[in-house]
Order: C-alpha cells, then sequence, then structure tokens
C-alpha cells in the first residue's frame, strides 16, 4: 500500500492503481467546481475537455489518468485554485470559440496530416490574420482551420459545375464570386474534417461525448447558425412557435445518435420535437403532397395549352384565370430545390420560363401556417414563429429571398398588418446537423424515444410526398396525382423504378390516354447542366415534358446540411428507406390527403385558385 493525498485526505492505495480508479472509487468522479446552466452554455455537462485535476502541481486531462498511477506521496487535488483557474480559462475558450475543444485537438491533427501530405504547414498557418468568409445566409469558412487541399474547390467546379471558390496564394480558399454561389453547401461534405467523419465519431466517442451539443461538420466549412435566434423564440412567452422538417430529415437524423444508416426515425423526431416545446410539431411532407397538387395541375394546364391534351376532357376545375397565367413552355422544371434555381436564374436565365411557378414544399408551408393555420387556431400570425429543419443549407437562402412574404402580403391586404410590420413566411431555417445539436443542447436522446406523431391540421402527409427527399421522387410523385387527372383512371403500378437510382441523369416514359410523353430527372448540377446546355440548343430534351432538378447529388438526402459522412453507403441507405417509407404508409397519392384535401374545401378553393395562385406560387429573378 501507499500514502497519497486526495483533495487534502490522506489514503492508503494500492500499488498499481491509476489516478482515473482513485478518483472514480472515491466518489469525485471530476465534478464541477462550479454550475454551468445548460441553455447558456451548449456543452454537454459531461465534456471530457472540462474533466481535469491537478497531480504535483500540474493540470492532467483524465483521459490521460486512466494511464497513470498513484505514486507515494503523489498530491491529487479535483477542486484547486490551479483547476478552477484552468477550467475557466477552458470555458472561456469554449465561449468565445463556439466549438468543441476535442474537436480543436482533432483539427490540429488533420492539420498535421495535411501538413504532411504537403499541404500547408502549422507553421503558416499561426502567421495568418486572414478574415472568415460568409455566402449569406448559408455557408461560412474558417481559414484558421482550413488545410487548402482545396477539395472544396474541386467539388463546386466539378460535380456542381458553378465555380464560385478559387485559390489565393496569400488567402487560401475564397469565394471568388457570391453571386454564382448557388448555398447547396456540397463544398461542406468535401471538406478533410467531414470527410474524416469516421476518425471524428471514433474520436468523439473514444471521449464518450457521442450526445455534445457539437455535433459535425467541424471542418473549416460549414452552415451559417441559426440555433441561437430559435432557442430564443423558444424561450419568448409571447412567441407561437411552430415546426416544420423536410422529407429528408427523417431517415437521416437518427445517424447523429447512433441509429444505423437508413433508420426511419420520424415518430422520435415528432417527440424530440415536442420535448423542446415547439408549440405545433406539423411537417414539410403535408406541404411536398401540397406541391404536387399545384406543380401537378400547372403541367395538367402547359399540356393543355400546347395542345397535347383538351382541357373538356379531364376533370379538373379550372378558372380563367389560371389557365391565363400559366405558362405553356415545355418541359415544365421542377422548383422545389432553391440551390437548382439560383443555378437557373445565375447560368441560364433564358430558360427561366420552363420553371413550374409553384413555390417549394418549405415555402408552401410557411404560408399556409402563417394564414390558414394561423386562422383556425386563432394566433396573430405576427407572433407565428416558423422554424424550418432541412437537409439544405440553400433552404436559408429561399427564405430570405424578398418575395417569400405571402402571408404578410395576404394579411395586408385585408388591413391586419400594416406595411412596416413586414414578416417572412419561413422565419428560420436549421440544418439536420443543426437539429441534432438543438436536442444535445436540450439533453434529449431523440434514439430513446417513444414514436409519436405529428399535430392536426398541416402535419398529415402521404408515400409521394415522403419519396421528394431523395433524386426522381418529386417527378414520380407529380406522375402519381398527374396520371388520375389526365386519364381518370388509378395508375396500375406506382413506383417508376428507373426514377428511383443515384444514376445522375435518368429518364422514363409514361402512356397518358394513348399519348407517350417523356420525362428526366438530374441531380447534382453539373448534371442539371447537360441538361439546360440541351434543352437550350433545341436537343434531345427539348422534347421532354417533365424535368426533374436537384441540386444535391442524391436529392436531398445528400445536402449540404445533412450528417457526416453524406457519402455514397449513407445515400444508399437514407434512399431505400424513404421507398421503404413510402411503401408502407396507408396513403401514397398525394390527392388523396384528408388534410389537404380539408385545406381546399376550407380555404384554397382549387389549385391554382386565385388565392393558391398568390400563397402557393412565385416568380423568379433573371
Ligand atoms: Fe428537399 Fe423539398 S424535398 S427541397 O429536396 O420539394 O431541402 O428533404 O424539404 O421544400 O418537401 C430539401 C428534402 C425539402 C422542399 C420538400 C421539395
Amino acid at each position: 500500500m501507499i500514502q497519497v493525498n486526495l483533495d487534502g485526505a490522506s489514503l492508503s492505495v494500492e500499488e498499481g492503481t491509476t489516478v482515473y480508479e482513485l478518483i472514480k472509487k472515491e466518489g469525485k468522479d471530476f465534478w464541477l467546481p462550479f454550475e454551468i446552466p445548460q441553455l447558456e452554455f451548449i456543452h454537454h455537462p459531461e465534456c471530457p475537455a472540462l474533466k481535469i485535476v491537478e497531480v504535483d502541481g500540474r493540470i492532467v486531462p483524465a483521459k490521460m489518468l486512466k494511464g497513470l498511477t498513484v505514486k507515494e506521496g503523489m498530491k491529487i487535488n479535483t477542486q484547486s485554485d490551479l483547476v478552477k483557474e484552468k477550467l475557466t480559462e477552458r470555458l472561456n475558450w469554449l465561449k468565445e470559440n463556439d466549438e468543441c475543444y476535442l474537436i480543436r485537438e482533432l483539427q490540429e491533427i488533420v492539420a498535421v496530416e495535411g501538413e504532411n501530405a504537403g499541404f500547408i504547414t502549422l507553421e503558416e498557418r499561426a502567421k495568418w490574420e486572414i478574415e472568415p468568409w460568409e455566402s449569406l445566409p448559408s455557408i461560412r469558412h474558417n481559414p484558421k482551420i482550413c488545410i487548402r487541399c482545396k477539395g472544396c474547390i474541386e467539388t463546386c467546379r466539378d460535380v456542381q459545375a458553378v465555380e464560385a471558390l478559387t485559390f489565393d496564394e496569400e488567402k487560401g480558399i475564397i469565394l471568388a464570386d457570391d453571386v454564382k454561389c448557388t448555398r447547396c453547401g456540397q463544398c461542406i461534405h468535401t471538406c478533410p474534417m467531414a470527410k474524416e467523419a469516421g476518425l471524428v465519431t471514433t474520436f468523439k466517442k473514444n471521449f464518450g461525448c457521442e450526445l455534445c451539443a457539437y455535433s459535425k461538420p467541424i471542418g473549416a466549412l460549414s452552415e451559417i447558425p441559426n440555433l441561437n435566434e430559435v432557442v430564443e423564440a423558444l424561450r419568448d412567452p409571447e412567441k407561437f412557435v411552430v415546426v416544420e422538417f423536410a422529407p429528408a430529415l427523417r431517415v437521416s437524423i437518427g445517424e447523429e445518435f447512433g441509429l444505423p444508416y437508413g433508420t426511419i426515425a420520424v415518430g422520435k423526431l415528432y417527440a424530440a420535437l415536442r420535448k423542446i416545446g415547439f408549440d405545433r410539431i406539423w411537417d414539410t411532407n403535408f406541404a411536398a403532397d401540397l406541391t404536387i397538387m399545384e406543380e401537378g395541375t400547372e403541367l395538367v394546364l402547359r399540356l393543355v395549352k400546347a395542345g397535347v391534351i383538351d382541357l373538356k376532357d379531364l376533370s379538373l376545375e379550372v378558372d380563367e384565370h389560371a389557365l391565363e397565367q400559366v405558362n405553356k413552355a415545355l418541359p415544365q422544371f421542377t422548383s422545389c430545390s432553391p440551390g437548382w434555381i439560383k443555378y437557373l436564374e445565375t447560368f441560364y436565365p433564358e430558360l427561366i420560363p420552363y420553371v413550374s411557378s409553384a413555390k417549394s414544399p418549405q415555402q408552401m408551408f410557411g404560408a399556409i401556417a402563417k394564414t390558414f393555420a394561423a386562422e383556425k387556431l386563432g394566433i396573430d400570425p405576427r407572433k407565428m414563429v416558423v422554424v424550418s429543419i432541412m437537409p439544405c443549407t440553400a433552404k436559408k437562402f429561399e427564405s430570405k429571398r424578398e418575395e417569400m412574404c405571402d402571408a404578410f402580403n395576404y394579411w395586408k391586404e385585408k388591413g391586419k398588418v400594416s406595411e412596416n410590420e413586414k414578416f417572412y413566411d419561413v422565419d428560420y431555417v436549421i440544418t439536420t446537423r443543426e437539429a441534432a445539436k438543438l436536442f444535445k443542447m436540450f439533453g434529449i436522446n431523440l434514439a430513446e424515444l417513444p414514436d409519436e406523431g405529428p399535430d392536426p391540421l398541416i402535419g398529415q402527409y402521404t408515400g409521394a410526398a415522403t419519396i421528394f427527399g431523395r433524386t426522381g421522387g418529386v417527378m414520380e410523385a407529380a406522375l402519381r396525382t398527374a396520371y388520375e387527372i389526365i386519364t381518370g383512371k388509378t395508375l396500375p403500378k406506382l413506383e417508376f423504378e428507373d426514377l428511383a437510382t443515384l444514376e445522375g441523369i435518368k429518364v422514363a416514359s409514361i402512356n397518358l390516354n394513348g399519348k407517350e410523353i417523356k420525362v428526366a430527372v438530374a441531380h447534382g448540377l453539373s448534371n442539371a447542366r447537360k441538361i439546360c446546355e440541351d434543352v437550350k440548343n433545341g436537343g434531345e430534351f427539348a422534347s421532354y415534358t417533365f424535368i426533374e432538378f436537384m441540386a444535391c447529388p442524391g436529392g436531398c438526402i445528400g445536402g449540404g446540411g445533412q450528417p457526416e459522412p453524406t457519402n455514397i453507403e449513407t445515400l444508399q441507405a437514407r434512399l431505400a428507406a424513404l421507398n421503404k417509407h413510402d411503401h408502407e404508409l396507408p396513403i401514397r397519392k398525394s390527392h388523396e390527403n384528408p388534410e389537404i384535401k380539408q385545406l381546399y374545401a376550407e380555404f384554397l378553393g382549387h389549385p391554382m385558385s386565385h388565392l393558391a395562385h398568390n400563397l402557393l406560387h412565385t416568380h423568379y429573378v433573371d
């Protein structure tokens, strides 16, 4: 036995005992010498960076105590002035840097690896005085941790055909052309630390901190966060905070909580959001069904205008205004991916007439929440806060487009709000990763929650809505409805397998009352570009009827706000899970969604009615 001193008490300890074992045995267990309010400081209280002790006058992190054995006369102190001083330093660092201390250590490892691979040296990095850049309101770059591997530049140029990023010898990676940047966030997935997600996961697991609020990505590129605004709104008793979340979320958020890739976690997600304290838990999928009603009807009207089908053969309520408004250009392009829309506006403005005027589900949701739902619930729309959880960084940009204030215009026309009270349809957009962080901040382990459902009114959805989250899904969902409108018959088979793969460009055809129409799907902007060039030059795709475009490879399941790793393995698992979810849902066609029927019956009238046009359709900028 040997004698040691622990927090002032003399103890006899068996030889070979580690300091870690001794502290545990004596019940000291690295308790903090002061309180950290959970919500003011978003670190997990068990953060290993905060587990330090003083051993013989020096600070030793807990992770090292496991290898340190007790020695005769050793003085161990878990609550000394030095511990307090060092903990305060660490806390201040954590607060100021809004980052994980352990991640900082990981960044150093990646930097050294980068240095060994010929990238920037640590010494050079230490000299930088370069300011971070932002592509508002979506993406930011921190040059202090960038190793200048240029992977983001390659992705932006080769995968997305955008070329917004370039390299400057002095400043490193720079945003050379913010107008070109689509805010898709694919650069984030390319950042080496995001790519090393396996390493990150192992790293965090080794320190027992998978549940820490600091979710990935931890690379030089990340989304511009909006979590603080969301937490503030939730704390404000004057606000009525509602939440919507994207189709892709339900098959990816579980990954942040250790669930296997491809887990359908929608029930747990509703439960987690309810625990957080949102006033209504609704779903973007409801609005995806609504999009099909509007975009599908628009397609039918374009076909009528182009003389492909005759209106009198259809059992469709249409007013003259709608027919007048609709553009007759074919093929109709889908409009729901905001990165794609930004790309089109920047690189192919001459093709804007082809794009559906239907707003994306995210934006339709906001407009309906602050009109129909607010009215039904008796909520002042100025007090309603719509939070949207998306797999996408470009959705932050979409929500702040100046034209996205249709609910405000609706109430202004009614004289209920004044010009200077202008509000957006969607107030805050957070990514899948930010949502995971939010749950962790609140100490919620989503994986352990029982399944719950959405709140009534604008939360119900069909299988058609759920496949929006993968490439080919919007097309397939639209065909399920358009086919029935045009032929008056039920589709014999709902799946279009040729559209449900990860091929970059996919084509299919469908017989509508004896006429064969051709449809195509492209995901990843370099694929979109091929089709745009072809249509522009009157090539093969100019003879198509409907083309779906998604900015991100894989569609929204591969969005720039998705968990790491986002790679072929996770994409395939997420895609299969969405298809499985579609198959398992009791209703699989948008026009059969009971809440959608209620919305039209009680509020909108019919698809593309005057009110629907005002609230659910938009225009584009060239
Ligand atoms: Fe998507 Fe959407 S499907 S763009 O990919 O249409 O982000 O998941 O939420 O709005 O619904 C993203 C995903 C959405 C929207 C929907 C569409």
